[in-house]
Order: structure tokens, then sequence, then C-alpha cells
């Protein structure tokens, strides 16, 4: 891989995440600082500062840098895409939706403060997030760009879309193709990633052109991190597949392996790589280079 990457070799994609996190973390930090009236802002701040490899707030970063802007003006946004990611992740994790006791190896947010508690915690990182937004950002014009472009991929036509679908498919006895299974990733997952790179191309003051590449790398990069988690779901080793049950099994829901063959979701995977790779030809490839690494990293994970 690396002979036929020759870039992945020069970029140092670990150190760079390593740098960026680092940044985002701190950004988050001063964005939800603690108020000791309530607990409140200190299960808005479990959830957004406990960990999580920080893939919304960095594709942002990278696409502002790409098309010449700089750290800093993507950075509100960037924190923006982390609550919300946050935000899903905490409601995701209730009873009434996944009812998830474990999150990044900790207890869900509702086992530390109450499903009343996170369910309102969920919406304050929504609301701050617009908020430092719309507060935060240089140019008002791109500010209600990024604002209109997130709302309506979060919203009823994105991540809440793919939920629905993805609830109504859950408990089984829902003819569950393949198309179905393409709808619920694209809206649940790749909507963010799409959203992350276009407020971070809109940002950075990108031509309509490079934002719409941008588009199709993320929403390549964003399914693919959909098939592959399906691929390893049944090639983990029989002792983890105990401990899981494969979740197709578990939750009657499709996977790729189960609706097209596991070969052929490995095939798909390549693919995806490459149509995302093919959207970033003619940008700076030096400043491309953290795109092309986020792609193998979330083409080779293994975990
Ligand atoms: C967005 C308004 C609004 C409401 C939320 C509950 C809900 C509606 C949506 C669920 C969305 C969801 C849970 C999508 C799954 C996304 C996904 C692939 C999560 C895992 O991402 P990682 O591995 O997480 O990047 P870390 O822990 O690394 O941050």
């Amino acid at each position: 891989n690396e002979e036929q990457n020759p870039q992945h070799t020069e970029f140092d994609f670990k150190a760079y995440m390593h740098q960026k996190i680092k940044t985002v973390n701190h950004a988050l930090d001063a964005a939800v600082p603690l108020h000791h009236l309530n607990k409140l802002h200190e299960a808005m701040r479990y959830s957004l500062l406990s960990g999580g490899k920080r893939i919304c707030p960095v594709v942002c970063i990278a696409a502002c840098e790409l098309v010449g802007g700089d750290e800093s003006t993507a950075m509100p946004s960037a924190c923006a895409l982390e609550m919300i990611h946050a935000m899903s992740l905490m409601h995701d994790d209730l009873p009434c939706m996944d009812n998830d006791r474990l999150r990044r190896g900790k207890p869900s947010n509702h086992i530390v403060y109450g499903e009343a508690l996170t369910v309102l915690a969920g919406y304050s990182l929504l609301a701050r997030a617009f908020e430092v937004i719309a507060t935060t950002a240089a140019s008002p014009e791109r500010s209600v760009r990024v604002i209109g472009e997130l709302a309506r991929l979060i919203g009823p036509e994105g991540v809440v879309a793919g939920q629905v679908v993805d609830l109504e498919c859950s408990g089984g006895g829902v003819d569950f193709g393949v198309e179905k299974l393409e709808y619920v990733h694209l809206h649940k997952t790749a909507a963010l990633v799409e959203a992350s790179a276009v407020a971070g191309a809109v940002m950075g003051g990108a031509r309509e052109e490079e934002i719409e590449r941008l588009r199709k790398y993320s929403r390549c990069a964003g399914l693919m991190f959909q098939v592959v988690d399906d691929v390893l779901d049944v090639t983990k080793t029989s002792e983890e597949l105990g401990k899981t049950a494969g979740k197709d099994l578990a939750t009657g829901k499709g996977t790729y392996p189960k609706l097209i063959g596991i070969e052929e979701s490995k095939e798909y995977v390549k693919e995806l790589n490459e149509e995302a790779r093919r959207q970033l030809v003619g940008f700076d490839q030096i400043k491309a280079a953290p795109f092309v690494a986020l792609a193998d990293y979330i083409a080779c994970r293994q975990k």
C-alpha cells in the first residue's frame, strides 16, 4: 500500500492527528466551561471531553487548510461538529434508542447523569454548537452558509432521518436491502462527515467546485467507515465475537457482508477509497495528504 501511495510514507498521519486533536480538545474545553450551579455543564462536558477519534473536527480543519484557510478560521465550526457528534452519541445510547450502557469504555451519559439530564445536555450541546458558529466565526456570509448546511445535514433530511430508518429496521421483520442500508449510513454517519468537510471548506473560502469535491470525498469516507465496521464485525476473532454476538444477529439489522458477501464488501471498501481519492485530484497534493491518509486509515483500521 505504501508503495502505491508515496505521500503516505512522507506524511505522518498519527502525529498530524495528535497535534490537531490537542488543539481541538483545548478549544472544546474553553467552549463549554463548567458551571457549578447544577450538573448540566458537567453532563455536557462528560461526553464532549471523553476521548473519541475527533474525525469530524479534524476533517473540518483539514478542509479549511486545503483551500487556503487557517486552523483558527475553522475552529468554531470544528468544535460545533464535535458537539453535535457528542450529543448524537448521548441520545443514541438512551434506552429509547440503542440502549447502550457503555460508550468509549465508560458508563454512558444517562447511566451517570440520568435520562432527563442526558436529553437536556444533548439539546444544550446542539444549541451551543450553532451559537459558537454564529458568534465566533469571522465572515457572517460564510457562517450563515455553514449554519444552513449543518442544519440540513443533521435534521430530518440528514442524521435524524438515518437514525429513524435505522430504528425502524433494527427490530427485524422489515425488508432491509442494500439500498436501505446505504441510506442509513449515508444519513446517519456520512452526513456529519460531509457537514465537516463542507463547513471547513466554506469557512476557508473554497470555490463551489472545491466544496462539491470535498462533499463527495466525505460521503465516500463516511460510507466506507460503516462498510469497514460491518466487515470487522464478522472477521473478529471468535473470542471477540463471543462478547458482541455479531451485530446483525443481535439486532436483526442488515450488514454489508450479510447482504452482498464478505469479499464483495472488501472490494467495495477499495472502490470507495479510490473514489474518495479521485476527488482530491487537482488540489495541492501536500495539503491533501491528510485526506489521503484519513481514507487509508478508515479503509485499513483493524478495530
Ligand atoms: C443530530 C439533531 C441530532 C439528533 C441525534 C440519536 C441521533 C439523532 C442520531 C444517531 C447518530 C449516530 C449514533 C450515528 C453513528 C455515528 C458513528 C459512526 C459513531 C461512531 O463514531 P466514532 O467511532 O466515535 O468516530 P468516537 O467515539 O471516536 O468519537
